[in-house]
């Protein structure tokens, strides 16, 4: 709170300009008379006293306000300070890997702000073609500590010149080395008949959680005869359920919707006879824990029989789907990442960091809209090819 000075001759003219200055509400806390004989005149002078509310009680008002003020860019870093302060112990616990709880959460976590590196320094360990995958890595957004890993696994030391250079100098063979070496990949579905095997599918909304278990529904009841159900627990999309149901009948497969946990375990117990049962999920933002608590409950902590799909789609920033996969983690044992939508994004370098920096073995591909064809199963060749841009 601080009071400001106005001088002038006209009492209105000065109450209009602090109220220009300050807002409409600004408070007037009296006024004086000054003797201005400098004037023959005499005019009357007169001096306004008002109190201005602080930058942080101006808030409001300077957020209204179309240019940014130096007060307005102070206030914000300030504001930013504090919120860094708070999400330090978070991200330090999401950079060791550790899983935090749901209490440890703010509603909050601050994208990663983007590194710059210095590329010379950053890889100074290595030289000739090795450097030039690495260039390409980068481009496609791999991260430089993904592509570091990826391209020493295919690397041997160069005496002459004191540093690591590729083993070979195909590109590809180096790729599918590091990659046979450093991911797990989870391969084609086999489920015995008679197995009762379950399979759900998690994920932020939008990703491709009910068109994808389709195209996986489509395979097992096709292809390998299997007997199939459909359990949805997405009720809060609207047409969730009548796009699951339509998917459902040209299958010719049971499809059936419920809201709450007692529902699903006796649900799944009457679906006891089937080989496969699916199931398809909310699409929750990962932000929001208690929802995610809600559908936990629903599906069970997870058990032998039941595998829990994550699905990601390819064109999620890095730092965005790390921290989802991350988030998801403390509710779920996630079974395997499911990437979609390869085909909406050039650079792709997401299939190398997530797998490489949650250590969870990668399952499917989609790579379309199309139900059922646009899916493929994800080993080391594909990853290659989509990396390097070329088309299967
Ligand atoms: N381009 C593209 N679109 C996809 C892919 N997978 C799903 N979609 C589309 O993404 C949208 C959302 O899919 P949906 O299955 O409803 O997402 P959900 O909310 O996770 O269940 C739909 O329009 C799908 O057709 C994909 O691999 N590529
Ligand atoms: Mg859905």
């Amino acid at each position: 709170m601080e009071i400001v000075k106005y001088e002038g001759y006209d009492l209105d003219e000065l109450i209009a300009q602090a109220q220009k200055e300050y807002g409409k509400e600004v408070k007037i806390i009296s006024y004086e008379v000054l003797d201005d004989n400098m004037l023959f005149w005499k005019r009357k002078k007169y001096a306004l006293f008002v109190q201005v509310p602080s930058p942080e009680e101006n808030f409001l008002e300077l957020l209204a306000k179309e240019e940014k003020s130096e007060e307005f860019d102070h206030f914000l870093e300030r504001i930013e300070d504090m919120i860094d302060k708070k999400i330090e112990p978070i991200k330090e616990a999401l950079h060791k890997g550790t899983n935090c709880t749901s209490e440890e959460l703010p509603p909050h976590i601050a994208p990663a702000v983007p590194v710059k590196i210095d590329f010379d320094e950053e890889f100074k360990e290595f030289t000739g073609d090795a450097l030039e995958l690495i260039k390409l890595l980068l481009k496609k957004d791999v991260d430089p500590k993904v592509a570091k890993i990826i391209v020493k696994e295919s690397c041997g030391f160069d005496i002459d010149a004191n540093k690591f250079d590729l083993n070979t100098s195909f590109f590809k063979e180096a790729l599918m080395n590091a990659i046979e070496k450093k991911f797990k990949f989870k391969g084609p579905l086999k489920i015995q008949k008679g197995s009762f095997k379950i399979i759900s599918f998690v994920g932020p909304t939008g990703v491709g959680k009910t068109t994808n278990l389709f195209k996986i529904a489509s395979e097992l009841v096709i292809n390998q005869k299997l007997q199939i159900a459909v359990v949805s627990i997405d009720t809060f999309k609207v047409g969730a359920i009548q796009q699951a149901r339509s998917f459902s009948n040209i299958l010719n497969i049971p499809f059936y919707a419920i809201t709450d946990s007692k529902n699903l375990k006796k649900t799944l117990q009457n679906l006891n006879g089937f080989d496969v049962v699916l199931i398809d999920t909310v699409g929750r933002s990962h932000y929001d824990y208690w929802r995610l608590g809600e559908m936990k409950e629903i599906l069970g902590g997870g058990h032998d029989l039941m595998d829990i799909s994550l699905v990601i789609s390819c064109n999620y920033k890095n730092s965005e789907a790390i921290e989802i996969v991350n988030r998801y983690r403390t509710f779920f044992p996630i079974s395997d990442i499911f990437f979609t939508k390869i085909d909406e994004t050039y650079k792709p370098g997401i299939l190398l960091n997530l797998p490489i920096t949650t250590d969870i073995p990668v399952s499917f591909i989609s790579t379309g809209q199309k139900v059922p064809e646009d899916i493929k199963v994800l080993n080391p060749e594909r990853m290659v090819h989509y990396i390097l841009g070329e088309k299967l």
